[in-house]
């Protein structure tokens, strides 16, 4: 048996603390396996944290027979917040699998069509947003910010965060600090951290406190009217069948659905826009499907299958930016993992942001080419090349949602403005437990139809 890499200066009992990043660890992450090789542990305090950045070791670890997901430590952070709820609930978890079930029809063709028009609404708001702010860069994290939270809240639970209404609402900042604390203290070392840094504590218990009054108020609207509509809080209020939610699962449930549904569709659109401003070519091709395919003025349902080159501009965005960077894996049983032994319980963190560059993708594999995802090139790629969705039965419920959301926003903003990117701006990687671009600003001008 074979010893697992570790970074090199590590400190008896302590461990590998030196060049410890909590800012941002995964790009740190991402550089280390260049010299560590595809899988690395570092060792903190006498706990392992072990990093798999490699296609062909990410694929064994997608094996469900040997290998399943694991709540690792910011995960288990976000626990208090949101309890056994889907993205956190442990795999042995009862409401795991009734929550599932409960929600599974939510995302369906069905009630995808249902969402649409929604959806169709937010975005013309978004675009009536960008007009107020003609000629100007605008922060593109916050002016898309508002509009999946728009989506989320009204397609999820009927009500609206009033965001096109002026300020951002609070519940944004509060969920952003939120996962970035949970990233933070997630760190071994964060008791220690814990006694210097009291003003971030309160401020977490803060976050906390504004995110379940505001997802209370957002459920009592409903109990209080007693409307009944095809969204899921009445799926989760009134199931089918003999399942049952409690009352303080469905407030987890409802949490756990405005941040997935809000932070990684953001950023995910921040960086694709990043891109297309960047490249006419791209804009260019994107516009000219969008006019090809959209005949009726609004992208319909039925269009946006059709836009197949807006999607591989998405899926490579997600490629080369997983704006969830990564997942956890754990043994089920005994095994093994590229030579080394690794008992029932190990677990290992996948980097997604170093499987998905992988050599397999080419020498240009850093380089952002939406043709890599055209039907030819993507004929009998291996799966595990692209998983920013992350595998499995615990992989992301709410995919399509984020697929059709961000397919019909950008073939919408394409078609109504051209995208300028700011002089001198060099894209920058910020981490919350999500990955978004820093300070990212673009200017949005309407095009003559
Ligand atoms: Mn989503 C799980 C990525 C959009 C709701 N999501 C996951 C996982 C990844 C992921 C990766 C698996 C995590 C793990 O293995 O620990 N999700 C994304 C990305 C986007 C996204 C990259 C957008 C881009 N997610 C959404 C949207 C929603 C959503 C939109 C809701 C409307 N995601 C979830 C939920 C889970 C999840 C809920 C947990 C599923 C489960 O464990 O059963």
């Amino acid at each position: 048996t074979t010893t697992i890499p570790h970074p090199p200066r590590r400190v008896p009992f302590v461990g590998d603390v030196l060049g410890l990043d909590t800012v941002t660890p995964n790009q740190t992450t991402l550089k280390r396996f260049t010299e560590l090789g595809p899988i690395y542990r570092r060792s903190i305090l006498g706990t392992d944290l072990t990093f798999v950045g490699s296609a062909e070791l990410a694929a064994q670890v997608y094996d469900e027979a040997r290998w399943e997901k694991f709540v690792g430590r910011p995960l288990e952070r976000l626990r208090p917040v949101v309890g056994d709820a889907l993205f956190t609930a442990y795999n042995w978890e009862s409401n795991w699998a009734k929550a599932h079930e409960v929600l599974l029809p939510a995302f369906a063709k069905e009630a995808m069509i249902s969402y649409h028009g929604t959806m169709t609404e937010v975005v013309d708001e978004l675009c009536t947003s960008l007009d107020t702010h003609a000629g100007e860069f605008v922060p593109v994290v916050e002016q898309m910010g508002k509009l999946t939270l728009e989506v989320i809240g009204r397609c999820g639970f009927g009500y609206s965060f009033d965001s096109f209404g002026g300020a951002e609402h609070p519940l944004v900042g509060a969920m952003s600090r939120t996962l970035t604390h949970a990233q933070r203290s997630a760190v071994p070392l964060a008791f220690v951290g814990k006694l210097l840094r009291r003003k971030a504590e309160r401020q977490n218990e803060l976050d906390q406190e504004l995110l379940v009054r505001t997802v209370d108020g957002v459920i009592e609207e409903r109990r209080t009217t007693g409307e009944r509509r095809s969204d899921l809080l009445d799926r989760m209020l009134h199931p089918d069948g003999d399942i049952e939610l409690d009352a303080e699962n469905i407030r987890n449930q409802v949490l756990t659905f405005l941040v997935a549904g809000h932070e990684t569709s953001v950023n995910a659109l921040a960086f694709a826009l990043h891109f297309i401003a960047r490249s006419p070519e791209i804009a260019a091709r994107m516009r000219a499907e969008a006019r090809a395919v959209v005949s009726s003025g609004e992208v319909t349902y039925d269009d946006v299958p059709r836009l197949r080159y807006t999607r591989q501009v998405i899926s490579e965005t997600l490629r080369l930016w997983p704006t969830a960077p990564g997942f956890f894996r754990s043994a089920k049983r005994d095994t093994t993992l590229g030579g080394h032994e690794i008992s029932a319980g190990e677990w290992v963190f996948v980097l997604l942001l170093a499987v998905q560059r992988d050599a397999a993708w080419g020498p240009d594999a850093d380089e952002f080419n939406p043709d890599r995802f055209t039907p030819e090139n993507s004929r009998g790629r291996a799966p595990e090349l692209f998983k920013p969705f992350g595998t499995g039965i615990r992989s992301c419920i709410g995919r399509q949602f984020a697929l059709h959301e961000m397919t019909l926003a950008l073939a919408t903003l394409l078609v109504r403005f051209d995208v300028e990117p700011e002089p001198g701006y060099e894209l920058a990687v910020e981490e919350t437990l999500t990955l978004r671009p820093k300070g990212l600003r673009l200017k949005f001008t309407r095009v003559e139809v």
